[in-house]
């Protein structure tokens, strides 16, 4: 496979910024390959410097459930630009977007729009310890958040890639107050709230983590955490950046019937622009400046070209009631394909990950005791074969509304060639 271009351009790119990247994730190290520079993407597909074409189940680590550059959210993209690029101040755009999130979410009763899921989970945070007036946050391991210092501790995504845990340059003092719980062990949490309980202003949880890989919620484990936050009177936070509008219409909240107090939304809110958003209960948000005194404040929050890009996404995936059940048929039939190739795979939805090892992928433990030499060479030969997915052993693999049955069908028929 010819990836000369890429290589040059990466030469490039590695002396203009770390690792001659603008995400850790994207740089192929756990993958042992130099990374693919991509030179445009349609549908199901992408192509590379080098012209190479691929069936993509990145999709940009999420946003892309359409498929890449779908019309519909272009077009509307397009129209957006001809009122100009950003104004620094309200418009109409923003209120029907947010009236269309809490329509799917009605749990998020006042929302914020902000730009990253970072963003979306660092205000969510700071909202609890100001609703609460409390200092301690639960976070479990290998659950990733975004980069804010606090959550910073034992995260999985790029930090798990990169087997740095816990992020150099972040003082002791600012994650003295994060406590860290196992996923999927509610024991974890009884203990911490035994010995904390009313010092606790929240629980964040990836309602189905995914940046350990594709590891779901065991059975009660949600509804547990949900029951212990009521108990010590601390908020339960959903970050549902990955699985906002992609487990459901609803996100997690929906498909697993458990209310969060706070919700962080990203990545398909914003239809492949930078938009995330952050809400909840009433009471909470109306601490958030300028209505109370948790500041959040942000130039591009809410930006007009990204809000008609989300708007769109949100608009087609209503239009397209089957898509669900289409994302539900189809991952199945990946599942039943990756299984049958010898691989040991959690599936949740339309996210599935592969794991190199033989015990059951319940935590972060178990994650972790995957080989990721074994999962690189995975790796390689799907790329070979023209099929991109995670260039990391503790990412998930996403599959959009634009990857056809006969793309299916071809991804299951090269992974049915893979010798475990
Ligand atoms: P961003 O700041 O990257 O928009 O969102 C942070 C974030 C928050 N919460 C969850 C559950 C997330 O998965 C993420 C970001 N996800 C990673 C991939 N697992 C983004 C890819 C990257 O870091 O380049």
């Amino acid at each position: 496979m010819n990836t000369r271009r890429s290589e040059e351009l990466y030469a490039q790119a590695l002396d203009l910024m770390p690792g001659g990247v603008n995400s850790p994730v994207r740089a192929f190290r756990s993958v042992g390959r130099t990374p693919l520079f991509i030179d445009h993407a349609a549908g199901d597909r992408v192509f590379d410097a080098d012209g190479n074409e691929y069936i993509d189940y990145v999709c940009s680590w999420g946003p892309d459930i359409l498929g890449h550059a779908h019309p519909a959210v272009l077009s509307a993209v397009r129209k957006s630009l001809e009122s100009g690029l950003t104004f620094g101040a309200c418009h109409s755009g923003e209120i029907a977007l947010a009236q269309k999130i809490r329509e799917h979410f009605p749990s998020m009763e006042m929302l914020r729009l902000v730009s990253s899921g970072t963003e979306a989970v660092m205000s969510a945070v700071r909202a609890a310890r100001g609703f609460t007036r409390r200092d301690r946050i639960i976070k479990f391991e290998g659950c990733y958040h975004g980069h804010s210092d606090g959550l910073l501790v034992k995260g999985g995504s790029g930090l798990l890639t990169g087997a740095i845990p816990d992020s150099s340059g972040v003082p002791a003092g600012y994650t003295e107050t994060t406590l860290l719980a196992r996923y999927n062990d509610i024991s974890s949490v009884e203990r911490l709230f035994a010995k904390y309980g009313e010092s606790i202003a929240c629980v964040i949880v990836e309602p189905c983590a995914a940046n350990m890989g594709v590891v779901p919620p065991a059975e009660g484990f949600l509804e547990g955490l949900r029951s212990i936050t009521e108990k010590y009177g601390a908020l339960l936070i959903f970050d549902e950046v990955i699985t906002g509008f992609r487990l459901s219409p609803g996100g997690a909240q929906e498909y697993y019937g458990i209310t969060p107090d706070i919700t962080a939304l990203g990545k398909i809110v914003g239809g492949g622009m930078p938009l995330a958003a952050y809400g909840g209960k009433r009471e909470i948000m109306e601490c958030v400046a300028p209505l109370g005194s948790v500041y959040q404040a942000g130039t591009l929050s809410g930006n007009p070209v990204a809000v008609a890009a989300g708007l769109a996404a949100l608009t087609e995936l209503e239009n397209q009631p089957d898509i669900y059940i289409e994302l539900e048929r189809k991952s199945a039939e990946l599942e039943r394909a990756m299984k049958a190739a010898g691989l040991n795979v959690n599936r949740c939805g339309s996210l599935l990950t592969a794991f190199f090892t033989d015990i059951p992928v319940t935590d972060y433990q178990s994650a972790k005791s995957s080989d990721t030499q074994k999962y690189a060479g995975y790796f390689g030969y799907l790329l070979e074969n023209g099929i991109y997915t995670a260039p990391s052993q503790f990412e998930a693999m996403f599959v959009s509304a634009a990857h056809s049955d006969e793309d299916i069908k071809k991804t299951s028929s090269v992974i049915s060639g893979y010798c475990v």
